[in-house]
């Protein structure tokens, strides 16, 4: 059976949430992290960089597969699923949904860990926080103008790509950086109360971004 090998409070949710959404049947190993945030050296014994998700599955020809990366996994996901939360066939969202799928762990989620960093340095990181907040800035605006005129990232239905948006927004919003940006917390709302994502809370125990 698919497993996930899932870390608390972080972007593993996302896959429990998936495979809930596809309704599959998949088992969730836990791992807590550590005082110092970091995954435990178990993690390193499933896959050599010991970062989650990891997600442990049989392929077509009945081999075992070791997937890592959150896109790639989705993207995996969407495959076996024969389509399934990916982009309906008007061109505008298949072009929006492979953007966004990339853009939150390419682009949101490298901002937003410098300023987590510089943000826990005492005295120096308050002027880091200053040169790195407007960076975030530009992308919290850029959200906000596309979810101003529709209900999800690809188009008028939900996919994957709001899947992968979901945790640095989450993460974003924890913090307080989100601001008074409506339209964005609108769609937080709206991703927090489908029922596959509640499913997915109570598989991957307290989750401290589902605020
Ligand atoms: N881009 C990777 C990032 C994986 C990653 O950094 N995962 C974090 C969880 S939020 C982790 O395992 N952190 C613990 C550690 O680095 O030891 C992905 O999306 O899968």
């Amino acid at each position: 059976m698919l497993t996930v090998h899932h870390l608390n409070n972080s972007r593993s949710q996302r896959i429990l949430w998936m495979l809930e959404e596809l309704t599959f049947d998949y088992k969730v190993e836990l791992y807590q992290r550590r005082p110092d945030m970091f995954a435990p050296d178990e993690l390193k014994r499933v896959h050599p960089l010991g970062k989650s998700p990891i997600v442990e599955d049989a392929n077509s020809d009945g081999e075992r597969v070791v997937l890592v990366e959150t896109g790639a996994i989705c993207e995996y996901l969407i495959d076996k699923a024969a389509g399934r939360l990916g982009p309906s066939a008007v061109m505008g969202n298949q072009l929006r949904y492979r953007q966004f799928l990339h853009y939150a762990e390419g682009s949101v989620m490298p901002v937003l860990f410098a300023l987590l960093v510089v943000s826990q340095v005492p005295l120096l990181g308050g002027l880091a926080v200053r040169r790195v907040r407007p960076l975030l800035d530009i992308h919290l605006d850029h959200i906000e103008h596309e979810l101003s005129s529709r209900d999800w990232f690809a188009g008028d239905e939900f996919t994957a790509a709001d899947i992968m948006m979901s945790f640095p927004l989450e993460a974003v919003k924890t913090r307080g950086w989100l601001g008074a940006r409506r339209s964005t917390i609108t769609w937080l709302n709206r991703i927090h109360a489908r029922p596959a994502y509640v499913r997915a809370l109570e598989k991957g125990g307290p989750y401290v971004f589902a605020r």
